[in-house]
């Protein structure tokens, strides 16, 4: 299959980013973009015209899914769609979700430029809600679209304050008129950091993603006495922090007990009523576990409800927890993956197949369309963080990437079709 000779032009689409990074940006050089807020719908206003300066038609579902569509030769068929997502956690990085949208962006910008045009339809995609820092879980709107939630059960998730996500949907004017899932994918390929360690210190430039690794969220509220902290003896004492702060020990230990492809971590804590000289009576707190194998993550569970129970009788304090999210392990398309391993090796860069240890929305996507996902280094592995960085030739490289597996896949339906 000979695809034709184009390239992304890497200095607008670093251009681009370092732009858009200003709408949120911090002082520290990274990004708050929390989803649903007035930033996240400047960005998406933002995002729209470039589209449409670029020659697409934007639509929108009624979970404030973008979606920018240039036309193809035959424009019967299902797009092949480059999705990812424009909100950030609140010491979001300037790379994380962004250069997925803004590659399809450039990769847009590229056909325009070249006059070239694809039999399928191509669209550029800015799914809601990917982080799941302000909404949970992660991934919610991809979710709707993948079958994994009902659009209500989304619309009634709410923020720390109280605030549901179909009422600040609303509020930021993006609830669309066409049904979340409603809208068919010929394919969907997604460019993303790879928020850890392994393709830098590897010297790899690309990472062929096969999958996605399990997640399982829960919320655990912890019920003691509030009382004095200077006239109450301790063994009357019911610390509700005290305990939390055990559990919070057992849940690290329950992922070290399934080293090395265990992860937990306990990332919102709330104590009230939070005053230094009253012995915290209630304390609500987040888990969040991982692991590429759902066998393993139900025993993790099965470890932790065992945990916090014991801790609970022993602390003289009640407990409460649930399972808010159960993302279980997602592989890949075979022949997205060998698309973007095909265009790895024709652009002679370093590149190994690689599990995802964050999430994505592709992989809910992925229930729905062939979907795969291509990954570049990001400094020291970190990300979720403000000092979050990338290479401009890494993101370049996966730019292109990205535009030669769309190409080939493109190629390969219309070819597939005539057979
Ligand atoms: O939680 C995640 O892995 C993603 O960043 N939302
Ligand atoms: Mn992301
Ligand atoms: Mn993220």
């Amino acid at each position: 299959m000979s695809l034709p000779n184009l390239a992304i032009d890497p200095a607008r689409l670093w251009d681009t980013i370092m732009d858009t990074a200003k709408i949120g940006g911090t002082a520290k050089g990274g990004i708050k973009r929390l989803t649903l807020t007035e930033l996240d719908a400047e960005v998406r206003r933002w995002f729209i015209a470039a589209c449409e300066e670029a020659g697409c038609t934007v639509t929108i579902d009624d979970m404030g899914n973008i979606f920018a569509r240039r036309p193809g030769r035959d424009n019967s068929l299902p797009p092949i769609a480059i999705g990812s997502h424009l909100d950030t956690q609140p010491t979001g990085g300037k790379y994380d979700g962004i250069i997925g949208v803004l590659s399809g962006l450039e990769l847009l910008r590229t056909l325009r430029d070249a006059g070239y045009e694809t039999t399928h339809p191509i669209e550029v995609i800015d799914w809601t809600n990917e982080e799941g820092s302000r909404f949970a879980p992660a991934m919610l709107s991809s979710g709707v679209f993948g079958g994994q939630f009902t659009r209500d059960w989304a619309y009634a998730r709410e923020d720390r304050d109280g605030v549901r996500f179909g009422d600040a949907l609303t509020e930021i004017g993006f609830v669309g008129e066409e049904p979340c899932g409603q809208h068919p994918l010929a394919a969907h390929f997604e460019l993303h950091i790879e928020q850890g360690p392994i393709l830098e210190a590897e010297d790899r430039v690309i990472g062929v993603v096969t999958g996605v690794q399990g997640m399982r969220w829960y919320e655990v509220t912890v019920t003691g006495n509030d009382s004095h902290a200077g006239s109450t003896p301790m063994p009357l004492r019911h610390d509700a922090l005290l305990a939390a702060a055990r559990m919070i020990e057992a849940v690290h230990q329950i992922a070290i007990r399934n080293a090395p492809d265990a992860v937990g971590t306990v990332g919102l804590i709330e104590a009230r009523p939070n005053s230094r000289n009253v012995i915290p009576g209630e304390v609500f707190f987040t888990v969040d576990f991982r692991h590429p194998d759902d066998a393993v993550l139900a025993s993790m569970e099965q470890a932790l409800h065992a945990a916090l129970s014991g801790i609970a009788e022993a602390s003289a304090v009640t407990h409460a927890v649930s399972c808010i999210w159960n993302s279980p392990a997602v592989r890949f398309d075979a022949e997205c993956i060998g698309a973007v391993r095909h265009a790895a090796e024709q652009g002679g860069f370093p590149h190994r197949d690689i599990i995802s240890g964050a999430g994505h929305d592709s992989a809910y996507v992925a229930a729905v369309a062939p979907t795969s996902m291509i990954f570049v280094p990001c400094a020291r592995g970190i990300s979720h963080n403000e000092l979050e960085s990338a290479e401009p030739e890494h993101v370049a490289a996966g730019a292109n990437v990205l535009l030669q597996a769309v190409l080939a896949m493109d190629s390969t339906l219309v070819e597939r079709a005539r057979a």
